[in-house]
């Protein structure tokens, strides 16, 4: 990883946390759970599933606690370890929001004016949306910070709230002159499966809300169904080229190459050598082939998890004792520094 931030002396830890808002998809496979396995090997690392932030936009009560064990189950399908990595929910740490409001109350509005996550999902009906939408930038500052987290594993749609992370730090340490008490967050971004658009527009996300089913392979999606999909996902009329540059100007196809190449873990000139000159008739269902076999062992992990939701539960029980062992400190020393009264 890259240096420590600076004036920071303390332990690197990475944070990271997933919605419980809907099925996961493959651009959540790639851009954050992937990367969760590997660094839990090297890194003390804490994953939170965001409950906080699903219910920013309706999430059904009757439904939400199974969305967030549908989550921890598929943490533990691909790999995350429990005893090595902290997984819980985020409404069982009361650090988060405590600490939120703190923020908000150093953060600027014109900061969060600037965020365009907000602006593309409440696009023309901002005055609708919740307050919580608007403010979700800030509660995502307080999940890393309460943490001292400093290095933050997410696709790089994450990129702009990771930087008004590292401001709202960086203005928390300097507006209360205590230089280096929150590191500034490193995004770790880099990587294939960092962006993986939308099947239907190479210029669009892949994205949960997307209303478009076809245009997401979900985790959920059986291997008829991911190979109609890829049959279904929008080309051009032209056939695969030799070189990366070539790609340029082809947004649906440049998308198809980096999905094959993060799944199977190799460079795309790589894929581009392997299928140059080919028509979609043989990429697509080579794709289709590695989707599934990297996909439905997570699957049937997953569900093998579901069908036991008390083991489930015991994980996230434990998992929100240890956050909260970390957080409520960090917190209680916040309340120091901000100067309010205690006995
Ligand atoms: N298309 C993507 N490519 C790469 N990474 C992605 N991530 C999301 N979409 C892509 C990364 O997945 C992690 C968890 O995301 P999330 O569920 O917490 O929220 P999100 O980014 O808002 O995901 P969605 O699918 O777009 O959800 P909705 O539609 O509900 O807003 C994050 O690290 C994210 O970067």
């Amino acid at each position: 990883m890259s240096e420590k931030p600076t004036d920071y002396n303390g332990p690197e830890r990475v944070f990271s946390g997933v919605q419980p808002s809907g099925s996961l998809h493959l651009g959540n496979y790639l851009g954050a759970l992937k990367k969760f396995v590997r660094l839990q090997h090297e890194h003390d690392c804490v994953f939170c599933i965001v409950d906080l932030h699903a219910v920013t936009v309706w999430q059904d009560p009757k439904a939400l606690a199974d969305q967030t064990r549908h989550i921890a189950a598929a943490f533990l399908a691909c790999g995350v370890d429990p005893k090595k990595a902290i997984i819980y929910p985020q409404s069982r740490v009361r650090a988060h929001t405590e600490l939120a409001w703190y923020f908000n109350c150093v953060a600027r509005i014109g900061w969060l004016n600037r965020m365009t996550q907000f602006k593309d999902k409440a696009g023309k009906n901002s005055e609708k949306m919740s307050v919580g939408l608007y403010d979700y930038p800030v509660l995502q500052a307080a999940d890393i910070l309460a943490f001292k987290g400093t290095h933050v594993p997410v696709g790089e749609d994450q990129k702009q709230h990771l930087e008004l992370s590292r401001d709202i730090a960086a203005k928390f340490n300097n507006d209360f002159d205590v230089p280096g008490f929150f590191p500034l967050p490193e995004p770790l971004i880099q990587g294939p499966g960092a962006r993986i658009m939308s099947l239907r527009d190479g210029s669009k996300k892949m994205s949960k809300s997307d209303p478009s089913d076809l245009s997401r392979i979900n985790f959920t999606d059986d291997a008829d169904l991911i190979a109609k999909k890829i049959r279904k996902a929008k080309t051009d009329a032209g056939v695969i080229p030799e070189t990366s540059e070539e790609l340029e100007g082809r947004p649906e196809l440049s998308n198809l190459i980096g999905i094959y190449a993060a799944l199977s873990e190799q460079p795309e000139d790589k894929v581009l050598a392997e299928y140059a000159g080919q028509g979609f008739g043989v990429f697509k269902p080579a794709l289709a082939e590695l989707a599934v076999e990297k996909l439905k062992p997570i699957t049937e992990l997953m569900n093998r998890y579901l069908a036991a939701p008390d083991e489930i539960d015991t994980i996230l029980s434990s998992g929100a004792d240890r956050a909260d062992n970390i957080a409520t400190p960090i917190v209680a020393e916040v309340r120091d520094i901000m100067g309010f009264w205690k006995v």
